[in-house]
């Protein structure tokens, strides 16, 4: 049986367009290591979906003056829709609203209040007397007692990273009606964490791993001390209770999304009529899972989640969390409010999405922020994909082409060549490797330096001489191009899925790229070559630079 592993990737909250920084975030990676490790003869299970409540929804409902429910159904579909147009595609794309979620809720709450990790207490909350009611820690704005940023949320503060409470914030305000909250008293239910520290430190002792900035803010949050939290709100969007008398309360959105993962698994299992399919993922501990994530969910996804699974018991533990930094636009921050940055939609209306993925992949935001930047997307994609990949392709299929060359299979290779496939090779498991271990970027990066070689065996084969003086050796130098060309496409797969699908379908009818993995796609010898045009069309942004 094959391996499997569990790749989930944040549920986006449903109240706007995707933009780039979304997609470098945490979408786009996870979709290349998926597609990779599905090349690499691996089963893997892809889980997203809506996050459909909390404050997010509930403000920009606000703002147009319509319902949470509303907004949530048009950027679920929007948001899945765009998602595809870009290839990102997921097995399953769930709804936190999907009544199958209440069930994984209700079953995760009562199992933990029963082991009572969960605890009624009272709390004080920010109360607005203008608006006569509590109101949501994000709604409270002030000063963070950390950093002393002066626009941190009641919930979390946004330059420092840390999760807050609201009544830690110095000289708060409610957002909606400028006025000072009170702080008056209410029950809750809350999450024991303090009861959890000493497991969650040694699962997080094992994970030595992990990507240093992920690993040393989720430390350093433990180690300030984990104190009860709590999961529930006074609200009316949002997830239940499942307990009586708790009517005008509901499940605090960071709890319950997280469980959507589960959700999107099983409801996933159910539509493929294998209903127990999910559970291997979450409870055969051979199974690893994988979380994608921007860098602002990190503590939920090293810390509330494990915390969670710890106290139900049983489950597996997220295996890694390779959350990304933030892409800038520019040299600035993406903002929606200045004007500053592209949705995807708008973006794919300037470009094709092959052009999109290449140059986001090559920017990836791995290791600390980078800059989304037109004049280097211009410059990579036709220097690098276009001039380095898409011409050397061109080039070779229509030279054999044009020449109506059979290539065969040659008996025995020339030295030369013999270490050509060799260091092809090395330079293929240096890429396994790199995306073995999650960098990205960096498997890309070898992807070009093959591209280059490729580039430079040609011109030195000089095919145009050998078709005049030697027939045979001519044969094993486009034979030996023609191996770097398969080489380079099905690597190139995983990053750019589309364009290096319709490549590979003019090496030969006999295979398609998307349904074999790496040991058949690269022991083609056969090629069936067939000329077709050249595969892309050179960017030209001066519209768009020159516009700023
Ligand atoms: N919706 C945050 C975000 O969209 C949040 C992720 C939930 S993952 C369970 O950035
Ligand atoms: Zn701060």
């Amino acid at each position: 049986m094959k391996e499997r592993i569990l790749v989930n990737c944040a549920l986006p909250y449903a109240n706007g367009p995707l933009h780039l920084g979304h997609i470098a975030g945490a979408y786009l990676g996870a979709d290349i290591f998926v597609r990779f490790n599905r090349l690499n003869d691996k089963e893997v299970l892809f889980i997203s979906g809506s996050d459909e409540y909390g404050t997010p929804i509930t403000i920009t409902a606000e703002k147009n003056n319509v319902s949470p429910q509303e907004i949530a159904d048009k950027y679920n579909k929007e948001q899945y829709e765009t998602f595809k147009d870009i290839d990102i595609i997921f097995d399953k794309f769930t709804r936190t609203t999907d009544p199958e979620h209440v069930k994984d809720v209700d079953e995760f709450f009562l199992n933990l209040y029963n082991k009572k990790y969960l605890e009624k207490r009272y709390m004080v909350s920010p109360f607005c007397k203008k608006l006569n009611k509590f109101m949501p820690d994000r709604y409270i704005e002030g000063e963070c007692p950390y950093c002393g940023y002066k626009e941190a949320r009641g919930d979390q503060c946004d330059n420092c990273g840390r999760t807050l409470d609201p009544i830690e914030l110095i000289n708060p305000v409610c957002k909606l009606s400028d006025e000072k909250p009170e702080f008056r008293v209410t029950e809750h239910f809350f999450l024991r964490l303090d009861l959890l520290q000493d497991k969650l430190m040694d699962y997080l002792n094992g994970k030595d791993f992990w990507k240093n900035n992920v690993l040393a803010f989720t430390k350093n949050f433990v180690n300030d001390g984990l104190r009860p939290r709590a999961i529930t709100r006074d609200l009316d969007w949002g997830v239940k209770i499942p307990l009586d008398n708790y009517n005008d309360k509901r499940i605090y959105v960071w709890f319950e999304a997280l469980i959507g993962y589960i959700t999107g698994a099983r409801t996933y299992s159910m539509e493929i009529n294998k209903p127990d399919y999910w559970k291997d993922f979450y409870f055969d501990n051979k199974i690893k899972s994988y979380y994608f994530i921007g860098k602002d969910n990190i503590p939920f996804h090293t810390v509330i989640w494990p915390a969670m699974l710890i106290a139900h018991g049983n489950y597996n533990m997220p295996y890694n969390v390779p959350a990304n930094e933030y892409l800038r636009f520019e040299g600035e921050q993406f903002s929606k409010s200045r004007g500053i940055g592209y949705t995807v939609n708008e973006m794919l209306k300037i470009i094709d999405k092959n052009s999109l993925r290449y140059y986001i992949s090559s920017i990836l935001p791995e290791t600390g922020d980078s800059d989304f930047s037109l004049k280097e997307f211009q410059d990579k994609v036709n220097s690098e994909l276009i001039d380095k990949y898409g011409n050397y392709i061109y080039r070779l299929e229509s030279f054999i082409d044009k020449n109506k060359l059979n290539i065969t299979k040659p008996e025995k290779l020339d030295d030369n060549d013999e270490d050509i496939i060799n260091v092809l090779k090395s330079k293929f498991d240096d890429y396994k490797s790199e995306l073995n271990n999650l960098h990205i970027k960096k498997g890309l990066s070898i992807w070009l330096e093959v591209a280059m070689m490729a580039n430079n065996y040609f011109n030195e084969s000089a095919p145009w001489k050998l078709i005049k003086v030697d027939k045979s050796k001519l044969n094993n130098k486009l034979f030996v191009s023609l191996k770097i060309a398969e080489y380079l496409t099905v690597m190139l797969y995983p990053y750019v899925p589309s364009a290096a699908s319709a490549i590979w379908n003019t090496f030969t009818d006999n295979v398609k790229i998307e349904d074999k993995n790496f040991d058949s796609l690269l022991s083609v010898d056969n090629f069936n070559i067939k000329k077709g045009n050249p595969p892309f069309n050179k960017i030209d942004f001066s519209e768009y630079v020159n516009g700023k």
